[in-house]
């Protein structure tokens, strides 16, 4: 359904050159909270410092009255209460997410939606039931293509009103790695990250993930739902685009040193120093992780722990023997791919999977 009202933004739109960060977009981001980068030393994020990304309300979910229903083109339709998703196979896995919006507000002009910068990501041991025995119970028919995600949080984006829905191919449902998980770093799903039950797809842009999902259906056509119009890289509004899937490679740093309040500048006293941080990609294990301290003039080679799990991601670091002066420090990342991060800003409409290096300008003091 279509809504035609003043409160409603229609297209999305790029803002001015010179455009300061609207009251919108503030309210957005004071919601939707990023991963505080100090938190990047942790393995696993700990609750509440996980990034977050809602784009109506959190719904409030009666478990009692919880049904997960699965329909569509399947040869038996199920309905399962919460007890029934709790009784079958349970696995654990460790997985770093990343908003595919992450990097928004570094793109010049500035897509105008959720402002992220770098830390739209965060990394958690999930616990849940893998998706494709369940569809295999249901038995998805020969002919469907696609499978839908309904999650029960409802809004309206530019005119269209709807419950947040995603889709994945078949074979993509059908992974071993997807699963719906019901708790998060040991408890209980918390009501932001989809309570009582998400699914959650490794190694994709977080959008994937549909949080308090209600009901997946089986269909015979391609689903073309707003959100898969969305999530698409392209550089005018009217371009097919191309849809945003697997994670781009990153490296983040721990902002070295100690910060001034307000800039958030980085102070460091001279010395030899840890310089650390994370790096993850989608597509491939990261193969590599270089470090700059010039702006990325010159790169020298970090140390790259493996991955303790394919889908988490990898810590690294290097040992920096600081003077006094002033620094920019880079990482970057490269994954078995081929695939690294850019230091020269690509542009899109959505302003979608930027993974521009990050840069983190240091004073060095005595
Ligand atoms: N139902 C529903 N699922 C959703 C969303 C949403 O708004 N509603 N946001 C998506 C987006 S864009 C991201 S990046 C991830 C964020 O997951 P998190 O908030 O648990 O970090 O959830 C995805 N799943
Ligand atoms: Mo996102």
């Amino acid at each position: 359904m279509t809504i035609e009202t003043s409160t409603v933004s229609k297209p999305s739109r790029v803002a001015d050159v010179d455009e300061a960060i609207s009251s919108e977009e503030l309210q957005l981001a004071a919601r939707n909270h990023g991963l505080p980068l100090e938190a990047l030393r942790f393995d696993i994020t700990p609750p509440g410092l996980h990034y977050l990304l809602t784009h109506y309300d959190i719904p409030v979910v009666d478990p009692k009255a919880f049904r997960l229903v699965v329909d569509g083109l399947v040869d038996t339709p199920l309905s399962l209460d919460i007890d029934a998703v709790f009784d079958r196979p349970r696995v654990s896995k460790v997985v770093t997410m990343e908003c595919a919006g992450n990097g928004r507000a570094r793109l010049l002009p500035r897509p105008v939606s959720q402002p992220w910068l770098v830390e739209a990501v965060g990394t958690a041991e999930w616990t849940g039931t893998p998706l494709a025995p369940l569809l295999r119970d249901a038995g998805v028919a020969g002919d469907a293509v696609d499978v839908v995600f309904t999650g029960a949080d409802h809004g309206i984006e530019r005119g269209v009103e709807q419950n947040y829905q995603r889709s994945l191919s078949v074979p993509d449902a059908m992974r071993d790695d997807v699963l719906l998980v019901y708790e998060m770093n040991g408890a209980q799903l918390p009501p932001q990250h989809g309570y009582p039950l998400r699914l959650l797809v490794p190694g994709w842009y977080g959008m994937a993930s549909v949080k308090w999902l209600t009901r997946i259906s089986a269909v015979a056509e391609p689903f073309e739902g707003y959100q898969m119009r969305a999530y698409r890289v392209r550089q005018a509004t009217e371009d097919p685009g191309v849809p945003l899937t697997l994670i781009e490679p990153r490296a983040l740093l721990v902002p070295p040193g100690f910060p001034d309040y307000m800039s958030r500048a980085r102070i460091l006293h001279a010395g030899p120093n840890t310089v650390e941080g994370r790096a993850w990609s989608g597509w491939a294990p990261v193969s590599a992780v270089d470090v700059s301290i010039d702006g990325g003039e010159t790169w020298a080679p970090a140390r790259l722990e493996p991955a303790p799990h394919r889908w988490g991601w990898s810590r690294w670091t290097w040992t920096w023997e600081a003077h006094v002066g002033s620094y920019l420090l880079s990482a970057r990342a490269r994954d078995g791919s081929g695939r690294s991060q850019p230091v020269d800003q690509p542009w899109n409409r959505g302003g979608y999977a930027n993974n521009l290096v990050q840069q983190v300008p240091v004073a060095v003091i005595t």
